[in-house]
């Protein structure tokens, strides 16, 4: 593909990042475009979030038939997932054998962190460095960092001194961690500690859990694959399949409820919850009642459904009333669904200690202290989250037309068009940018709209010699305004969660991605192309 600049770049495009993004859009643009690719990865092999996130109990929310990528039928047919979860390791070989089989490997530069990219004016090109000494030019540059990928360890005085191990779930080493008889913190209970702690309390002698929010949380009631089902009626209807979960809410290709929890009798309501609840999963939150997310009398109901399971399966009644969540409606937060999460709290090793209400003080080089009482450990495992959204952004010092920094464009919340570009930064894109439905779909689909979306503009672009896109800042202010539109009537406002990016102390309290759903927001991103790009200034 020719450049449209006097001055020739380096590469057609850089792409950040070799997770499910930068291997999508690597082989798009290569075999589809081709084009010349540059893929930077921080980590030693792909996978993204997969490659990092090693801890005991990883595995995906989605099911395995829906969590990878749609392009090639052949691929779809081949893969067999072994779980109805796909877990870490099965992942990341999946990723692999993505990899391999398309022949990513030889435009991806792993161990190599891109530090700074800078928009130059003067020849409309992206200037990009890393931490290998990398300086290089593309046309385009395009953002596969995760929305998920900047880990949060909270600074608590005292972790320097602590003569344990310590261990971000976010950045897990490869190297097996031996929980076996020793004694082990965890702190923080959002969908990686609940995952984590019952599989650790099955190691250590003692676990400890550190509780600030209380959890919603449904059995997942993982299990092995229904041969019979991916067989029969899975891989002969994967066009269907994909078809629906395109365009659905959630990225699921499942029908959402549209009875209100409100108009059925207490009987109907209780049954239907228990059936959900027996069957385990993300149906609960889409397949029950469509008004628990946004009407907060039906969500009562649900929460305190969830609530009365909690009683019913933990037997110490001073643990219940702290695993009780009560200030903050299910759905709120990030759904979760577990296994065996409530239940690891009957077991003799392991005690839940409510910083909420005895917050840590420091950590000691024997172990934790909270306000009431001090704990001696041998690990400490952070399973305190991540900065979303924006983080993995600012770990980058990116820079726009007249030298802007993303860092102070975003300094109110990020500001975006469709999620896929922001005002000022020409030509680059990114994939499941803020302001896209990313994490509040499944995300291989909500990746793949991006990457199709993503190519077939650049394809456009090229095919007219247009030397530059960009974002209008008007069409960017009325995108803003809709994401918070949509958000403003749901349960996403009603908690501190890092949707909104509360989890950090000092971010803008923004709500993050779009929730108005993955198929309305792929019906907007193709009027916008039909429309000749509206919301575009080219050069
Ligand atoms: O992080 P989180 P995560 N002191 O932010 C607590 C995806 N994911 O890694 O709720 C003490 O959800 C914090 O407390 P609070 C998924 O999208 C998916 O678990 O803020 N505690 C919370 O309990 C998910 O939502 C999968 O009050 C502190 C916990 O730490 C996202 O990644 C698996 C604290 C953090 O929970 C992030 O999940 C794993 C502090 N200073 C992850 N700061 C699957 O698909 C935070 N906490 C299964």
């Amino acid at each position: 593909m020719a450049a449209n600049s006097d001055i020739t770049p380096d590469f057609d495009a850089v792409v950040i990042g070799a997770g499910f993004a930068g291997l999508g859009m690597l082989r798009r643009l290569r075999e589809e475009l081709g084009m010349s690719i540059q893929v930077y990865e921080a980590g030693a092999g792909v996978g993204g979030t997969w490659y990092w996130n090693r801890y005991p109990g990883a595995r995906c929310d989605s099911e395995s038939y829906v969590y990878c990528f749609s392009f090639s039928k052949e691929l779809l047919q081949d893969w067999n997932w072994s779980g109805k979860y796909p877990e870490q390791p099965e992942i990341l070989s999946y990723l692999n054998h993505v990899a391999d089989r398309f022949d990513l490997r030889r435009n991806i530069q792993f161990n190599t962190r891109v530090t700074s990219a800078k928009f130059l004016e003067d020849t409309n090109h992206w200037q990009i460095e890393t931490d290998q000494g990398d300086r290089v030019t593309a046309r385009f540059l395009i953002t596969g960092i995760g929305c998920i990928s900047a880990g949060n360890v909270p600074e608590i005085t005292g972790l320097d001194s602590f003569e344990g191990d310590w261990y971000h779930t976010g950045s897990w080493p490869h190297e097996e961690v031996d929980f076996d008889g020793k004694r082990v913190a965890v702190i923080g209970t959002g969908s990686s500690g609940v995952q984590a702690i019952p599989v650790i309390a099955e190691q250590a002698k003692r676990l400890t859990v550190f509780q600030r929010t209380p959890q919603y949380t449904i059995p997942a009631r993982h299990e092995t694959v229904d041969r019979r089902f991916i067989e029969e009626e899975v891989k002969p209807n994967y066009d269907d399949i994909w078809e629906k979960a395109r365009w659905s809410k959630s990225g699921f290709p499942v029908d959402a409820s549209e009875r209100s929890a409100l108009e059925v009798t207490a009987e109907e309501r209780l049954e239907t919850y228990e059936a959900f609840w027996a069957k385990g999963g993300a149906g609960f939150t889409y397949g029950t009642f469509e008004d628990i997310r946004t009407d907060r009398r039906a969500n009562d109901t649900a929460s305190e459904f969830i609530r009365s399971k909690i009683r019913e399966i933990v037997k110490d009644p001073e643990t219940v009333e702290r695993l009780l969540p009560t200030d903050h409606p299910f759905g709120s937060k990030r759904a979760l669904i577990d296994t065996n999460y409530f239940e690891t709290y009957n077991r003799e090793n392991v005690e839940l200690v409510d910083i909420r209400h005895s917050p840590i003080q420091e950590i000691t080089p024997k172990g934790i202290r909270t306000e009431d009482e001090e704990f001696e450990f041998d690990i400490i495992v952070f399973a305190t989250g991540f900065d979303a959204m924006t983080g993995s952004f600012f770990r980058m010092d990116i820079r726009g037309r007249n030298d802007l920094t993303l860092k102070e464009k975003w300094s109110e919340g990020p500001k975006t068009y469709l999620g896929l570009q922001v005002a000022g930064f020409p030509n680059m894109f990114m994939i499941t940018g803020p302001g896209s439905p990313s994490v509040l779909s499944n995300m291989p689909v909500a990746i793949e709209q991006h990457i199709e979306w993503v190519s077939d503009f650049i394809e456009f672009l090229s095919e007219r010699s247009i030397k530059t896109a960009e974002a209008d800042l008007d069409a960017e202010t009325v995108w803003v305004s809709h994401v918070n539109e949509i958000a403003e009537p749901t349960m996403f406002m009603l908690a501190n969660s890092w949707y909104l990016g509360a989890n950090i102390p000092g971010k803008p309290r923004v709500f993050m991605p779009y929730a108005g759903g993955i198929g309305t927001y792929r019906e907007k991103c193709n009027e916008v192309a039909d429309n000749g790009y509206e919301g575009f200034i080219f050069g």
